[in-house]
């Protein structure tokens, strides 16, 4: 039987050791039964996700460990789009992660990558913590200097909140403007 020629990821997921990446692909693809202890283990190397979407839609993503972060830049060919995770509950990760997040932006190869900003862990972390992560992250400064456009969802691997949202980001659904409050 002839081997298939590998499909290369079009997406990249990338952020910190611990942020919460290899969970939140996992819970993408639908594993439900996830032992949450077994996922611990800090991802080396990188692992390969394909993710079913809408419309029979399909999408292979690369999960890169943040202990790699050093050679990130290895896995930018032929991507388009990259998620990148946050630990929102973490606070004292999140300066260090802006900076990261920086420097992949900055990277040529990815000019014209989607930026989905996944602030995870929503199910540990105040609302209020997605100001905050912002405010670290130096976003607004961010946003002014890079040249892609960036999404920021909020989700929880453990609540599911924002998996729909991020799965409708990768197929290319625009997300519905959020219907204004009518003051009373
Ligand atoms: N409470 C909570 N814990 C999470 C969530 N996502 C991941 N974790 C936990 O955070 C730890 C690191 O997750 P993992 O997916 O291995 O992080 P990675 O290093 O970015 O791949 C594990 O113990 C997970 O069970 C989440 O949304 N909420
Ligand atoms: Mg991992």
């Amino acid at each position: 039987m002839a081997n298939l020629p590998p499909v290369l990821p079009s997406c990249v997921c990338l952020g910190p050791v611990g942020a919460g990446k290899t969970l939140l692909l996992k819970k993408l693809k639908g594993n439900e039964d996830i032992d949450i202890t077994s996922t611990s283990v800090p991802t080396v190397g990188t692992n390969i996700t394909t993710l079913q979407l809408t419309n029979e839609k399909e999408i292979v993503v690369r999960e890169v460990g943040g202990a790699m972060a050093p050679l990130w830049n290895l896995y930018y060919k032929n991507i388009t789009r990259i998620i990148y995770v946050v630990d929102a509950s973490n606070l004292c990760q999140i300066a260090a992660a802006g900076v990261l997040l920086y420097t992949v932006l900055a990277e040529p190869q990815l000019k014209n990558a989607k930026v989905l900003l996944v602030l995870t862990k929503m199910d540990v972390s105040y609302r209020q913590m997605r100001n905050e992560a912002l405010l670290m992250l130096q976003f607004a400064r961010l946003k002014r200097e890079i040249s892609q456009s960036v999404t920021v969802m909020e989700a929880s691997a453990i609540t599911g909140e924002g998996l729909p949202a991020i799965k409708e980001w990768l197929a290319g659904v625009k997300p519905t403007p959020p219907v204004k409050k009518l003051m009373n």
